[in-house]
């Protein structure tokens, strides 16, 4: 049974809802060099807690021990749950009790986003009629000591304050509102001359037929915009192959051309006319995102513009935590506004698979469900803080074949390309388990082992042992089985037919490839066989075999390959190798791991130079599920970095001077990532995105600025998402991150800044939260010794971002 039905005779009348937890952080590696927290627990019910016949399981990114002299029992599960039981040394806990639990660590834990989440309670664990309840989240002890902000005394990365902020702030300065750059990213060249166009949503559109689709979704966006009659002028898109345009990728660029007869947009290609109506649009009058406006005043300009690369894409893990159709749609919206033109959407992982496919079913009736079930007979077992509870999103759901399709078509007349991640071998959890359901399912029908096997993906006499990065013991795929190549036969062939279905053709599949485990396969009498059959002597040649007949099967269907850098690698002597690009023909490179101070710190360049098409993934710079800063209260990861908006805009794409020729020719383009652990709700998703996600976009169009022109070129995109972007973003309702301002006292007085100069900044000295009525801030405030000045910014919209405090 799923969790939350209760069987009809309770064991016990204890509830989730009578505990209550807590948790604090004592100390990330300092004294002991251990890193120590605490965890409370609460009765709030009528009786004690019993000695036996419960246990609390939650997830945690950093799994803690507990020492069993304390009463309690602390096991890993698997994956991040951990599981809290009663051991002799238990005292029961009578009502109104709280009892401390001291737990230890291998890693640190500074910011709430990494507590442990989604307690549940589970009663009679061991037994058949097991069932869970919701306790919920811990109420976490704020992080104020240095022992609790910093990862331990070798963490140079400084904390987050007003006053690194106000320093971080520095070269920016608000700029005058006609010298902020209208379009973003920024255009290759830009003429204005004085004077404006009147248009109106009946104002002439004219296109040639290739053009119908952009044309109708201009239409749309001017109906939107504005009520007003025809006007005299009329707005042409065209196409002309022999456009001459500046340098850069001919095929995406256009010329935007306003004038007092009307407008004319050209392109080489309908790309190109779809990129410069997202200028067009740019250029519309601020004012008419937030009310219709009875005309619109166009500037005279000349715009003539092309990418630097040809790749400018978007990564979207929705199979940690599910993001819906609608969510997804809304991120395309934002894609092809700032003219990008990948989503790489993440749809497999351990926790969950999140696309439905024909042949396959139990991938999501069974892969997309998450929710306490004894065995995990019915759901994967919770995980990311989901919670016992089954059926519902961010830790159950999956889109239809239907929303699939929708995607597809949505993304296609924007000039985006989706490209699905079938994560493989590794990373396969989640397909892993629903297969072994659909095995169990066709044996109970009656079906011969060998049809009901033919699809399973575990070899059930594997003694292997590994764990996987996020602590999963059974996450990669056998592949050992022809039953696993079979499966993959399957999944390709469904995908292929739904692109088909969105009058689309699939041309590059993403395979994952990442983080197996080391360890895997090792004792697998399956792959033992497998390989002495095909004559491989190591696990290696094993993998190199799996990756070379994935190869195959895409190749049949006329898919290109594509994943991670590992899946290009192999490892030999301790190291990794490229492998020559012959052998993993068509293949391109995501390349994430660039990390300073590692072999892989120019495994971009590396693999570009090695002859593969290469797409920069950076995680220290274009990874968006990071944290924006060093803050307790930041959502997001941090282990390759924080990823604050200059970061992202100070990306360099040709790297550090190790690109050759051929290899600068090879690298596509670059792309954002957006992992999901951290994404349980819409909000979250939105805040990681924005504005990064405009910052990934100008580094993809634009090329970097020059390192004397760099503090220039980032006060003038400042300026740009602070008094444009932005407050166009508050009319659409997307919750970007509102910035938290840097403080600084000056010779007895307050200075404010924003990373994001524009936005309205409030203030009190006081004591309270600034709100909507509170002082705005325009000049430095005196302040006496002692005395306190609280500021935040706040949207058009009146959302208020974080409080930064400073005291005289
Ligand atoms: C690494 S980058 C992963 C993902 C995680 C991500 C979190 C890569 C190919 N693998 O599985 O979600 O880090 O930032």
């Amino acid at each position: 049974m799923l969790a939350g039905g209760k069987p009809l005779f309770a064991a016990t009348a204890l509830t989730g809802g009578d505990l209550a937890i807590g948790f604090a952080v004592l100390s990330n590696g300092f004294g002991d060099g251990r890193f120590t927290s605490e965890l409370t627990l609460t009765n709030h019910g009528t009786m004690p807690l019993p000695p036996k016949g419960w246990a609390i399981c939650f997830n945690a990114q950093v799994l803690p021990k507990a020492d069993p002299a304390s009463g309690f029992t602390l096991a890993h599960v698997n994956g991040d749950m951990a599981r809290l039981t009663p051991n002799e040394a238990f005292q029961p806990l009578g009502p109104g009790e709280t009892r401390r639990l001291a737990l230890t660590a291998e890693s640190p834990v500074i910011a709430s986003c990494d507590a442990p989440e989604g307690f549940f309670l589970v009663l009679d664990p061991g037994g058949t009629a097991a069932w869970a309840e919701p306790i919920g989240e811990p109420a976490i002890q704020p992080f104020t000591r240095p022992e609790q902000l910093s990862r331990g005394p070798k963490d140079t990365v400084p904390n987050q304050t007003p006053a690194l902020t106000f320093a971080q702030n520095a070269g920016l300065s608000l700029l005058p509102e006609a010298t902020v750059g209208r379009i973003t990213p920024a255009p290759a060249e830009a003429v204005f001359h004085p004077g404006t166009l009147q248009i109106g949503h009946k104002t002439r559109l004219r296109h040639p037929p290739a053009l119908a689709g952009e044309a109708q979704l201009l239409q749309a966006a001017l109906d939107k915009l504005t009520t007003g009659p025809a006007t005299a002028g009329t707005i042409e898109l065209a196409l002309d192959p022999g456009l001459v345009l500046p340098e850069g990728i001919a095929e995406q660029g256009y010329v935007l051309e306003i004038a007092a007869a009307g407008i004319r947009l050209t392109g080489r290609t309908p790309a190109g006319v779809f990129h410069g109506i997202q200028s067009l649009l740019q250029l519309v009058p601020l004012a008419a995102w937030a009310t219709k406006l009875p005309s619109l005043a166009l500037p005279y300009c000349r715009i003539a513009d092309a990418p630097l690369f040809a790749w400018r894409g978007q990564h979207f893990d929705i199979a940690r935590n599910f993001s819906d159709k609608r969510l997804v749609l809304r991120v395309i919206d934002q894609l092809a506004f700032y003219k990008m033109n990948a989503l790489h959407l993440h749809v497999t992982d351990d926790e969950g698979w999140r696309l439905e496919l024909p042949s396959l079913p139990e991938l999501t009736s069974y892969g997309s469900q998450r929710g306490f079930s004894p065995g995990e007979r019915e759901a994967l077992q919770p995980a990311l803080g989901s919670g016992p509870l089954g059926g519902t999103a961010p830790g159950s759901g999956a889109l239809s074949q239907r929303d699939f399709v929708e995607i597809l078509t949505y993304a296609k007349a924007r000039h985006i390309r989706v490209i699905p991640e079938i994560d493989l071998p590794g990373h396969a959890r989640a397909a892993i388990k629903a297969m072994a359901v659909r095995c169990q399912r066709l044996l109970a029908a009656g079906k011969p082992v060998e049809e009901a096997e033919a699809c399973l993906l575990h070899d059930p006499e594997d003694q292997s042992h590994y764990e996987s990065i996020q602590g999963w013991h059974d996450n990669v795929i056998c592949i050992g089985r022809d039953s696993a190549y079979r499966f993959l036969e399957l999944v390709v062939g469904d995908l292929v037919q739904t692109y088909r279905q969105a009058g689309l053709t699939l041309d590059m599949l993403h395979i994952g490839g990442d983080e197996v485990p080391e360890g895997v396969w090792e004792n697998s009498p399956a792959c033992r066989r497998f390989m002495a059959e095909r004559g491989l002597s190591t696990i290696q040649e094993l993998q190199a075999h799996f990756f070379t007949r994935l190869g195959q099967i895409l190749a049949a269907q006329g898919v290109a390959m594509a994943g991670w850098e590992q899946a290009a690698l192999v490892k030999s002597g301790g190291k990794e190798h490229i492998v020559p690009p012959d052998q993993r023909p068509g293949f391109t490179g995501f390349v994430w791991r660039n990390l300073a101070e590692s072999e892989q710190k120019d495994m971009a360049e590396q693999l570009a130079n090695a002859g593969y098409k290469t797409i920069l993934c950076n995680a220290d710079a274009l990874y968006l599920d990071m944290a924006y800063e060093k803050a307790p209260d930041e959502i997001g990861t941090y282990w390759a970095s924080f990823v604050n908006l200059r970061k992202v805009f100070d990306f360099q794409p040709f790297g550090r001077g190790t690109l050759t020729a051929a290899g600068r020719a090879n690298l596509l383009g670059v792309q954002g990532a957006l992992w999901g652990e951290t994404l349980r709700s819409p909000d979250r998703v939105e805040y990681l995105l924005m504005p990064r996600l405009i910052a990934v976009a100008e580094r993809g169009w634009t090329p970097a600025p020059s390192s004397d022109a760099r503090e220039a070129a980032w006060n003038g995109f400042a300026n740009r998402i602070g008094q444009r972007e932005l407050p166009r973003l508050d009319t659409l309702g997307v919750r970007y991150r509102v910035p938290v301002p840097g403080l600084a006292l000056i010779e007895g007085a307050v200075q404010a800044s924003l990373d994001t100069p524009g936005l309205v900044l409030r203030y009190t000295t006081d004591g309270r939260d600034p709100d909507a009525a509170s002082s705005a801030y325009a000049e430095p405030v005196a302040l006496a010794k002692g005395q306190m000045l609280k500021a935040a910014a706040f949207t058009t919209t009146g959302r208020r971002g974080r409080i930064a405090v400073l005291t005289a």
